[in-house]
């Protein structure tokens, strides 16, 4: 292990937010190796997990600005990791990222990270886990992952999460039904955001019935925001801190199905690496053919 990530790691959990950064940024070039420090294999407090997920522009980023604000007050130690599912290499996304949460980004309680998917199937990269334990190590309270619901994605923020919460607007009405299958289950909380706008309501209920309907779904609430207006993001933003209570962190880290998620998320990233090193060395039919010689 580096000692440049057991350095970061020690001021970090004094509460140096610099120092927090610099060792997630350690962490992305270092990899798994991380997971030989005691924080990171077995960490004594956890962060809680909300997983904030939903297909692209229903308002995920602006609920979390709006969350930050009723949060912050309770003097809490938030981390916000918004996973671009676009590109591991576009700025685009990160920089937009940056600015819907500047209102808080220099709040010393708060702390902001945008960073890609993993390859071309889209999941979470190494990276986003490894980060996800460095939030457990260096004392966070709550940390928000930002995924947009599109694949692989989506199903895996069920592995890292302790709380699942998707995010959808009036027009998805449509898609619900499309969604049923995967969404529908993987909720543990819904939000129907941007009810300024007409069907909301009706979502609602028709979220309702898929929940009553399916026989794996389990009834989980279904709050109804604005955050043009201020409707019901308080109510939402209680509801999920008070999710926390019936909740056992410890035991999520130590899940068995959890951790082979993590298992295969890791594994997966270093044979993609390895394969493109393999890749780029291909400049002809015969280095093609060469490459599965053996
Ligand atoms: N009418 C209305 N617009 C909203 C509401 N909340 C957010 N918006 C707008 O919806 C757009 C998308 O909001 P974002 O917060 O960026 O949505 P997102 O889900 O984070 O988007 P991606 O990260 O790109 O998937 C912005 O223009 C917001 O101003 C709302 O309650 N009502
Ligand atoms: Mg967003």
């Amino acid at each position: 292990m580096s000692d440049e990530i057991e350095s970061y790691l020690r001021t970090a959990q004094r509460g140096d937010m610099l120092s927090f950064a610099r060792l997630l940024t350690a962490i992305e070039r270092s990899g798994p190796q991380v997971l030989q420090l005691n924080e990171f294999k077995k960490p004594k407090a956890q962060a809680y997990r909300v997983g904030i997920t939903g297909p692209p522009g229903v308002g995920k980023s602006t609920l979390i600005n709006e969350f930050l604000k009723i949060w912050k007050l309770k003097d809490l130690k938030i981390g916000i990791l918004a996973v671009d599912p676009t590109s591991p290499i576009s700025q685009g996304a990160i920089l937009g990222d940056r600015v819907r949460y500047s209102t808080h980004a220099l709040d010393k309680n708060i702390f902001i990270r945008s960073l890609g998917t993993r390859g071309s199937l889209g999941g979470l990269s190494a990276a986003a886990y490894l980060m996800l334990r460095a939030f457990d190590a260096c004392g966070f309270d709550l940390v928000l992952v930002e995924t947009v619901g599109v694949g692989q994605v989506e199903v895996e923020v069920m592995n890292v999460a302790d709380l699942v919460i998707v995010v959808l607007v009036p027009e998805s009405g449509d898609s619900v039904q499309a969604m049923k299958a995967g969404i529908i289950e993987i909720a543990d909380l819904f939000i129907v955001n941007k009810c300024d706008r007409p069907g909301a309501l009706a979502l609602k209920q028709e979220i309702e019935a898929a929940q009553a309907l399916s026989e794996s779904a389990r009834k989980v609430d279904v709050v109804i925001t604005s955050t043009i207006n201020a409707e019901g993001i308080s109510d939402a933003a209680e509801k999920i801190l008070a999710a926390r209570n019936s909740l056992n962190l410890a035991e999520n880290r130590t899940n068995l199905q959890r951790l082979r998620g993590e298992a295969r998320a890791l594994w997966r990233s270093r044979l993609e690496e390895e394969a493109e090193k393999h890749i780029a060395n291909v400049h002809s039919a015969d280095d093609l053919a060469n490459l599965f010689k053996q």
